[in-house]
């Protein structure tokens, strides 16, 4: 009898590890906007980071934990990117990255950045100041992440190569909402965001983000995050079930629902598209301190983590502005402005000062978008995703297309269409509470203490039924 129970039970945890499903969620996160988050909750993102760093990688010898989850990105980069699997794979590593922070301090979640808010003028958008800034060629000179020192691929200092004088600008959100309505398939949904949203993003900020370990840059996960966002924003309009993945193909291949993901072969796609199963939810950013903008003073903004920015941050716009002026048309696959640090300088010459009447940042063209480029995306990035200098200029004609249709007004997002964000983002936490899911509530601190936490590895943690039967069997056996 013991021994058919112990056999019983044997097969079940064998069963409950194989079976390769995500484990159980402890709780749901609200990922929230970097800029609701208190200054506490910020310290204990940066801190969480910090000591995984500190820890080893449970599989590669000489890496921290959190060098592992830049060689596992890189390792896989030709599966995940350039293919059906960018959205839901990247998703599936922010949940693994997600869980290893919370295996640190429980009340982590990881937070999004909506560079959509200030696209214009991303050079005065807060997150400088808090996470650092950039200085094209050399390490990051300030913030938490200064003298951040790295093993992966080589020792070095964790760098930027965004000339914060550069004035250029990034996809604004009528951009990402239009895509969200014009895409209805996802895979194309996927294409559309993975060359233009968030390949500028990567391309503006350079340094580490332009290489396959630009998961060493903790940027990186505030940008998938609002890459994800996006993603749950476009599910929420065209795949309500969560359960579509329509004709994703990878290099040629379709993918479904059953196809395993790359290196976490145990998870399969069908695994990653609910948020049931990522333990995650959305929440609109409430904190609206428009920043840059609209030039206006944001002094009134009372989260910001402000350190001493000032050689690198919003008052020297003057005398090393690039760009054309001509925006959109001339951008096309063969210009480079200049403003991707060290990697495409100066490679084509379009720069054209305009310093006498950019000496202040009043400028009050400052908010046209025609004084500015979109970013472009680097050739070197591009090359890592692995598009010749030929599917480049296709992806960059594609996108400046999509640009100039919207400016026409091909790309229209029906009145009211984003109105209901905010029910919907409900609906959704309410969803994943009946099926009996602990959902934050983001409107307060999670004040978990850290001494809660537990010490199950991320990448590997051990599902709640394994430690059960595992503690059952083990008091049969005595
Ligand atoms: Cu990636």
């Amino acid at each position: 009898m013991k021994l058919a129970v112990l056999i019983t039970l044997t097969v079940a945890l064998w069963a409950g590890l194989t079976a390769g499903a995500l484990p159980a969620c402890r709780r749901v996160c609200q990922r929230r906007e970097w800029r609701d988050l208190s200054p506490s909750e910020r310290d204990r993102f940066v801190s969480a980071i910090k000591s995984l760093h500190s820890r080893p990688s449970p599989t590669f010898g000489g890496l921290s934990y959190w060098e592992h989850f830049a060689r596992i990105h890189e390792q896989n980069a030709g599966q995940v990117h350039n293919s059906g699997f960018f959205l839901v794979w990247h998703r599936l590593l922010l949940y693994y990255v997600e869980q290893a922070l919370q295996s640190v301090d429980p009340g982590v979640c990881i937070p999004y950045w909506d560079w959509d808010q200030t696209y214009n003028q991303p050079e005065k958008d807060e997150i400088w100041k808090w996470l650092g800034g950039s200085l094209p060629g050399r390490p990051v000179p300030d913030g938490p992440f200064k003298d951040f020192s790295v093993n992966w691929p080589n020792r070095h200092m964790l760098t930027r190569g965004f000339d914060m004088n550069s004035k250029v600008r990034l996809y604004s959100s009528s951009q990402n909402d239009a895509a969200i309505v014009s895409e209805s398939v996802y895979g194309s949904y996927s294409t559309n965001v993975e060359y233009s949203s968030h390949g500028a993003v990567h391309s503006m900020i350079g340094g580490d983000m332009i290489t396959m370990h630009s998961n060493l840059d903790p940027l990186f996960y505030l940008h998938h995050g609002k890459v994800d966002y996006l993603y749950f924003q476009w599910q929420s309009r065209h795949d309500t079930s969560f359960r579509s993945i329509g004709q994703a193909s990878v290099h040629g291949t379709t993918i479904s629902l059953t196809t395993p993901m790359p290196f976490f072969t145990d998870i399969t796609v069908g695994d990653v598209i609910d948020p049931a199963n990522t333990c995650f939810i959305y929440r609109r950013r409430q904190n609206d301190h428009a920043t840059g903008l609209d030039g206006t003073d944001d002094s009134t903004n009372t989260t910001s983590t402000d350190e001493d920015d000032g050689s690198v941050n919003g008052t020297s716009v003057n005398g090393t502005a690039t760009g054309n002026g001509t925006n959109g048309t001339s951008v096309n696959g063969t210009h480079h402005n200049g403003t991707n640090g060290t990697s495409v300088n100066g490679t084509t010459g379009n720069a054209t000062e305009d310093s006498t009447d950019n000496t202040t940042s009043v400028d009050p063209d400052e908010g046209d978008d025609d004084d500015r480029q979109l970013v472009q995306i680097d050739p070197a990035f591009a090359e890592m995703n692995g598009f010749d200098e030929k599917k480049l200029q296709q992806v960059q004609e594609d996108m400046n297309t999509f640009e100039t249709d919207i400016k026409d007004g091909k790309q229209v997002v029906p009145p009211g269409f984003f109105d209901d964000s905010t029910a919907l983002e409900e609906a959704e936490a309410n969803r994943l509470r009946s099926l009996g899911l602990e959902v934050d509530d983001a409107t307060q601190d999670n004040t978990t203490s850290s001494e809660e936490a537990d010490d199950q590895s991320g990448a590997y943690a051990i599902s709640p039924l394994f430690s059960v039967a595992f503690a059952v069997a083990v008091s049969l056996l005595f």
